[in-house]
């Protein structure tokens, strides 16, 4: 997979080097390319922004260097992939993006190249967007509902979620398998050695040898710490995905089926 990311800080996107990433782009696994938008810029200040038209507070980035920089995304990428037709998917993190999901990763995965866009400041001239997209897909994401100083950090979060679900980089696929038997759920608790700690004993079914109890252990404590800590993953649950044992504990916990959707119990 190819990506491409153009920023006004490129050191942000250091710790692309380590870990995971840092192993698949040796293996040429990913093939990134960090690129400063303010070579881009003709003017002895290299300026990336100006005031917002019609007024208002913050600064916005200016169009020139943007359009500049994803022509010239297009170019390396085309010559590093060696297909002088192919277009990026091009991606733009902002607060005002649909949500980034396990979904979403999972598409972005299946995608031979992405480009990132970091904004900074109110965000960047919306007519960049529009021009880009007359060439390439284009994807507003939003990693959550707060609000980031610029794209940067959401890039790390995005390009760690999509590079782990690539071929060869997670050490051991069924981490991958067992993640999605459990879609839509909170993951269980987990423990290791030593059996006690601080007085406190790993529970006793998981050194039981029961393969199935141990399974149903893990699915009824992911199901109650779901239920308690994001009941609207619950309401959102396929019941089709659900087995006799499941619906009886999310009934302990106050959850009935309700024209074939999970809701709480009245009182
Ligand atoms: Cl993806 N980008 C920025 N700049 N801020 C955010 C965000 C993304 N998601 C939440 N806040």
């Amino acid at each position: 997979m190819r990506l491409d990311v153009v920023t006004i800080f490129p050191e942000y996107l250091a710790p692309l080097d380590l870990s995971l990433i840092g192993r698949a782009r040796r293996d040429g696994v990913l093939d990134l390319a960090v690129h400063d938008l303010r070579d881009f810029t003709h003017d002895r200040h290299r300026t990336v922004d100006d005031s917002p038209a019609g007024g208002g507070a913050g600064m916005v980035m200016r169009p020139e260097p943007w359009g500049e920089a994803l022509d010239a995304v297009l170019a390396a990428g085309r010559s590093a992939l060696g297909d002088d037709t192919a277009v990026p998917t091009l991606v733009v993190p902002t607060p005002s993006g649909t949500p980034f999901t396990q979904a979403a990763a999972h598409e972005l995965a299946g995608l031979p190249w992405l480009a990132f866009a970091c904004g900074r400041y109110e965000g960047i001239d919306e007519r960049v967007l529009e021009d880009a997209a007359e060439r390439m897909p284009v994807r507003p994401l939003s990693i959550g509902d707060y609000v980031l100083g610029g794209g940067e950090a959401a890039v790390l979060v995005v390009v760690e979620a999509v590079a782990r679900l690539l071929p060869g980089v997670v050490g051991n696929p069924e981490s991958l398998v067992e993640e999605s038997h459990a879609a839509g759920l909170l993951e269980y608790p987990v423990y290791t050695r030593p059996a006690t700690w601080r007085g406190r004993s790993v529970p006793e079914v998981l050194s039981s040898g029961n393969h199935a109890l141990v399974a149903r252990w893990r699915r009824d404590e992911a199901l109650r710490r779901t239920a308690r800590r994001r009941p609207d993953l619950v309401e959102r649950l396929d019941p089709a995905g659900l087995d006799a044992a499941d619906l009886a504990l999310l009934d302990d916990l106050g959850w009935v089926l309700e024209h074939g959707r999970l809701c709480r119990a009245e009182p």
